[in-house]
């Protein structure tokens, strides 16, 4: 038996997932769809008898509302919650606010798989002029990191690892160590880098994963915070709406 066990789940549905937009440090709403993905995700847990002591997600909103409903789901509102730029969505940089439909047609859909998958191609940066750069870069919400002069521009799925997992080892895994009962709500690719590092994906490997919204997701993990006995993510929801709702996140970057 692994003893320890952790809870994750990419927020719900944005109003930039729905109108298909490259979304990353924007920060989006939820949708109603997505809000009610996460009363979905907090009744799952519920059913299940999950009781979390502290609970991590980024410094957006689609990721803190949704913690917020699964916990008020759960009746578990009066938990720490620790938020961090660490968590955030990785930076979609010149791409930020582009419908990833129009943007497969114009540069082609292999290009678009490469910014969204690849490990270690980065999005063209966000210049000064672009229309989000004032929202994202003078959002008071990063007075407490990252320093001006690692503020990204863009970000790789590496470069997102780089920032992601530091906090994962130093802060996290000391918790889950002590006993703590965690949930992390964050976003499709920093928890993709989560789980390249946990279940050891190569950077092929990983451009084939593709997180859902609002479907929580488990690890157990032995005393070296490695899966148990080979095992891996396992999602709390119905197989065949899990994989339906991959597909449809992968299919986001085709041109039609
Ligand atoms: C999506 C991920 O991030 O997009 O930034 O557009 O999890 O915050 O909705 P999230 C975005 P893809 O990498 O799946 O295109």
């Amino acid at each position: 038996m692994a003893p320890y066990k952790i809870v994750m789940v990419r927020h719900g549905e944005s109003e930039w997932n729905q109108k298909n937009l490259f979304c990353g440090w924007y920060d989006a709403k939820l949708s109603e769809k997505g809000k009610q993905e996460a009363a979905n995700a907090g009744k799952t847990l519920k059913d299940a008898g999950y009781k979390f002591d502290q609970a991590y997600t980024s410094v957006l909103s689609r990721a803190q509302d949704t913690l917020q409903i699964i916990l008020k789901t759960l009746n578990q509102c009066d938990i720490p919650i620790q938020t961090t730029w660490r968590l955030n969505e990785r930076h979609y940089g010149a791409l930020t606010g582009l419908n990833k439909t129009e943007t497969a047609a114009k540069y082609g859909e292999q290009q678009v798989a490469i910014w969204r998958r690849s490990f270690d191609v980065p999005p063209p940066p966000m210049e000064n002029d672009h229309p989000h750069y004032k929202d994202i870069v003078c959002d008071p919400r990063y007075k407490n990191g990252p320093p001006p002069e690692q503020f990204p521009k863009f970000e790789s799925l590496k470069l997102t690892i780089e920032r992601t997992l530091p906090f994962w080892n130093e802060t996290i895994v000391p918790q889950i160590k002590a006993g703590k009962r965690i949930l992390i709500a964050a976003h499709g690719n920093s928890l993709r880098g989560i789980v390249k590092h946990l279940d050891q994906l190569n950077d092929e490997q990983i451009m084939g994963l593709n997180l859902p919204t609002g479907i929580p997701f488990v690890y157990m993990l032995q005393e070296n915070m490695k899966p148990a006995q080979g095992g891996s993510l396992q999602f709390l929801g119905d197989p065949e709406t899990v994989k339906k709702a991959m597909e449809a996140v992968a299919n986001q970057g085709k041109a039609k």
